[in-house]
């Protein structure tokens, strides 16, 4: 009985083996040609991208290092649906970096020294547009970030959108102390489709079609008559409320103009000093947020002393229903996130890289430069500072009654506030304007200024001290 049973099992044991060895059997081949298949492919990618890590102008970066997209910061990359693709990074700045593409479970190994290489080799299975970025802690938003297409060409995704940043050095020359007049400004509310970042436009309400609005330059005791048309073809009410004049809502009272209309009067500038000027319809806050800002000047009897350069530059937020880092195409203005005071953009002169890739500032080395600069607001205090450099001379608040302030590294400029602000450059290179709430860096804002000419090593340079003296 015992023997029977146990011959009964071993043989169940032995059947039991076979049929699972030729399962496997049978398997096997055709796993291993699909992993051939699939090895094949991933040894021989239909495309090969080499990207290299860098720091320029303050930003970590991809820089394209293959035919391509050589020398191209943050390349677009593309590939078709089904296509096998390898990205090659190379560490060429020594901080730790990787790259990974999430839609398509790519993800490189960490790099940690310059010259090393990782490749990462991925399929891709979809179509769209995809980010791809360093997932190294504050690396993406500190720029390590751009896009992978798989389909549309990324042409169709440019933006058609005019520019409506303002030059910089777009201002009125000094008044030069002569005696008061009436003087006239026509102003044009302007509603339009305008760029706001790299892919996205944004609905802005302006003054003559530009952010900020024009500057406006008189002497004190000057009559200032204003006039504001609002076209036919816009939707809103728009007005002025400035700051430099004395009466009920700085004129907005009797200046709120509705489409098809034009309105006009007039104040005397009793105080000097650089003041702003905004739209002050309901909401005025949502106004300002789109854009309808700007200021004027109203200089001392004496006028102001000459300087080599003047420039022209406001600090606003911008509140989008899109999140920045996302936002392509045109975006949505969120009241939510105003009343929340949860900036999505946070620029100067009205756009993302106005003052970078637009309208760089340029002086020589030796030069003196006053910078008025404004906060539209509507609601982030300014932290105004320029890096590298110590601004010589401040008039806080924008008064030049009170007593200048000397060699200031940071100052405040309040929304609906300005400063201005006096230094020049002892050492060429580029300096970078911003708000030391650095964080809003990220959200665009940044300018730059160019310092032209040669070096003063006795002032700066890298290296020990006893060579050079
Ligand atoms: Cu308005």
């Amino acid at each position: 009985m015992n023997t029977q049973r146990t011959y009964l099992w071993l043989g169940l044991w032995a059947g039991g083996l076979l049929l699972l060895l030729s399962v496997i059997a049978l398997i096997s081949p055709l796993q291993l040609q699909s992993t051939d298949a699939e090895s094949q492919a991933y040894k021989n990618p239909d495309r090969v991208y080499r990207l290299q890590t860098a720091i320029t102008d303050g930003r970590m970066v991809f820089v394209g290092d293959s035919a391509d997209i050589d020398g191209v910061t943050n390349p677009p990359l593309s590939a078709n649906k089904g296509e096998v693709v390898r990205i090659r990074l190379k560490n060429g700045d020594g901080g730790t970096h990787d790259v990974a593409v999430p839609a398509f479970g790519a993800r490189a190994e960490r790099i940690l020294r310059t010259g090393n290489i990782v490749s990462v080799t991925f399929q891709i299975d979809r179509e769209g547009n995809y980010p791809y970025f360093c997932t190294v802690s504050g690396h993406r938003t500190a720029g390590m970030e751009g896009w992978f297409n798989v389909g549309s060409a990324p042409e169709q995704r440019a933006v058609n959108a005019q520019s409506i940043s303002r030059d910089p050095e777009d201002l009125p020359g000094p008044v030069k102390g002569r005696d008061a007049k009436t003087v006239r400004y026509d102003l044009t509310a302007v509603e339009l489709k305008g760029k706001l970042g790299e892919r996205s436009s944004y609905t802005y309400y302006t003054f003559n079609g530009k952010v900020p609005g024009p500057m406006l330059r008189v002497r004190v005791n000057d009559q200032v008559e204003v006039s504001l048309v609002n076209p036919d073809s816009n939707t809103m009410v728009h007005s002025i409320d400035f700051h430099a004049a004395t009466g009920p809502g700085g004129g907005a009272a009797v200046m709120q103009v509705p489409p098809g209309e034009e309105k006009t009067f007039t104040f005397k500038a009793l105080k000097p000093g650089l003041y702003v000027y905004h739209c002050a319809s309901p909401m005025v806050s949502q106004h300002i947020a789109n854009g309808m800002y700007g200021m004027i000047l109203v200089e001392p009897e004496k006028g102001l002393s000459p300087v080599d350069h003047e420039f022209y530059i406001m600090q606003q937020e911008l509140y989008t229903d899109e999140a920045m880092r996302r936002a392509e195409g045109h975006l949505e203005f969120s009241g939510k996130k105003l009343l929340n005071e949860q900036a999505e953009y946070v620029v100067l002169n009205g756009a993302v890289g106005a003052l970078t890739q637009q309208y760089p500032l340029e002086v020589e080395v030796g030069e003196t430069a006053r910078i008025y600069f404004g906060v539209g607001g509507p609601n982030y205090t300014s932290s105004f500072h320029i890096i590298g450099e110590i601004l010589d001379m401040v008039y806080p608040a924008g008064s030049f009654a009170s007593p200048p302030l000397r060699d200031i590294q940071t100052t405040s400029v309040a929304p609906g506030g300005a400063t201005v602000a006096e230094l020049s450059f002892d050492v060429p290179g580029t300096y970078k304007i911003v708000d030391h709430a650095l964080a809003r860096m990220e959200r665009g804002l940044i300018g730059y200024i160019r310092a032209i000419g040669s070096g003063n090593a006795e002032i700066f340079h890298e290296g020990s001290a006893s060579p050079v003296m």
